[in-house]
């Protein structure tokens, strides 16, 4: 009888010990899900073969918490809002003009390869209104970041801002502070999800520049999501 009665109360620890786990894992998985920096959607009332105009800027510190010391890009709403995400919707084969404000300082490439200019439409990119194909990052302030979409031979290299200007530290940026605007155009291909990110290595304090902000959504990387 003891023993039946000892069995019978571990399988209820067991049991209850298997629900907290599972509720747990529940709660976390909620939890990490609704950190997801939000999505800016330019896909919504969409007219078939108008073109889509995507807003972004790059900061050399996002300035507030969690981390004011990473580097980040913000994404403009189509009303005019910045929100503090790299996730944005846009519509599929449709023509995606994009405007980066870099309100970031630059250096030379450890690699020139990503200070060329590909996969745009016309393979060039508008900085301050002139052409460009590629920049030289070991001639004037460099390049701070690149606007990177890998699988689809996207890259674009933000030329920087003079490191000694009075930058702007806390975002959103407004264009009184000094910045470089670089402007080009694309098509989006077939719906899904593409991942987009900065390739230069350009997380301060991280081991070879690679880590905390380079690794994060809503800072250096985010994801474009085409939908039909
Ligand atoms: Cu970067």
């Amino acid at each position: 009888m003891i023993g039946a009665s000892v069995t019978k109360s571990w399988r209820m620890a067991t049991a209850i010990g298997i629900f907290v786990i599972a509720a747990l894992g529940v709660m976390f998985a909620v939890l990490a899900l609704a950190k997801e920096p939000p999505t800016v959607d330019y896909a919504a009332g969409h007219q078939a073969g108008q073109p889509v105009d995507v807003t972004l800027q790059t900061v050399g510190s996002y300035g507030l918490a969690p981390h004011p010391t990473w580097v980040s890009f913000l994404t403009r709403t189509p009303q005019g809002t910045w929100v503090h995400t790299t996730l944005w919707q846009v519509p599929a084969h449709t023509r995606i003009n994009v405007t980066i404000y870099n309100y970031d300082s630059g250096s030379p490439l450890r690699n020139q390869q990503i200070g060329l200019v590909t996969g745009t439409i016309g393979n060039v990119a508008l900085l301050n209104g002139k052409a460009i194909h590629l920049v030289n990052s070991n001639a004037g302030n460099g390049v701070g970041h690149t606007f990177s979409i890998p699988t689809l031979g996207i890259n674009i290299p933000l030329y920087g801002n003079n490191g000694n200007a009075n930058l702007c530290a806390v975002a959103p940026c407004s264009t009184k502070s000094p910045n470089q605007v670089i402007k080009f155009s694309f098509m989006s291909p077939g719906p899904g999800q593409y991942p987009w990110q900065c390739f230069v290595p350009c997380a301060l304090g991280y081991l070879y520049g690679n880590g905390g902000p380079m690794q994060t959504i809503g800072y250096m990387d985010g994801f474009m999501k085409v939908v039909s």
